[in-house]
């Protein structure tokens, strides 16, 4: 059966799944899917009961949840290094990033996201004050710093050492919003800014990041 990827082209979490599946080789149907409207309706809340986006179907197989989609995908690639699974001490090393990533790395950045982006484009309220505004953008620098840290101490040119995986994407994505859309700066912290590039180099990211340009200059011209 072909994947069916119910995802918003705007959303860093639907963008994860659709990089991955495009890395990978994984084809799948896109079923657009808008995040305040039609995550709400019956028929797709009895997919994913949250009420999110992305979920992915797959023959009789229900799954939400970016990353793990994210894994699932990896998985059914055929692929072995992306997401080493088979490996499974590889894998534990990659999803330790991912889980530090989830639960410390990204605050900074949903809390600027929040405050100088989606509240204003959203709810119509002031962007911050520029005092608010720096220290929004230094949160996110000790972030980056974070990163920076990780990429220092596996030697890079990716997070979990030589090879691209999962946890880059994952990060990259984190960032989307802040950076591609929202005019977050990101040269706080060199090797940051250098992975983060490399990052948006590869081909599978450039053309999620180009769509996401494209669906959401449509999205503000429609407003
Ligand atoms: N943890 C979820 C997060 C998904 C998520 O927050 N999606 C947003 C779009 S970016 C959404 O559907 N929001 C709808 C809402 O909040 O009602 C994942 O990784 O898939």
């Amino acid at each position: 059966a072909t994947l069916k990827l119910y995802g918003f082209h705007i959303s860093p979490y639907s963008n994860l799944v659709e990089a991955t599946c495009k890395y990978l080789g994984v084809e799948y149907e896109f079923v657009e899917t808008h995040p305040l409207i039609d995550t709400k309706k019956e028929d797709y809340l009895a997919l994913n009961p949250y009420g999110l986006v992305p979920t992915i179907t797959h023959g009789d197989f229900v799954l939400y949840e970016s990353i793990a989609i994210a894994r699932y995908v990896a998985k059914i690639s055929g692929d072995k290094e992306f997401y080493p699974h088979e490996d499974f001490q590889q894998a534990a090393k990659v999803d330790s990033l991912i889980d530090y990533e989830v639960g410390t790395f990204r605050k900074a950045g949903i809390t600027y996201n929040n405050e100088a982006f989606y509240a204003p484009l959203f709810k119509g309220v002031d962007r911050p004050n520029e005092e608010r505004m720096a220290e929004l953008q230094k949160d996110l620098d000790d972030s980056f710093g974070l990163i920076a840290a990780i990429l220092k101490r596996n030697g890079g040119p990716y997070l979990a050492g030589d090879k691209l995986t999962l946890v880059d994407f994952t990060v990259f994505f984190a960032n989307q919003h802040q950076l591609q859309l929202a005019g977050a700066k990101y040269d706080a912290h060199p090797e940051f800014a250098e992975w983060y590039d490399r990052i948006s180099e590869i081909p599978a990211v450039a053309e999620v990041l180009t769509n996401l340009k494209t669906k959401f200059a449509e999205f503000t011209g429609k407003k």
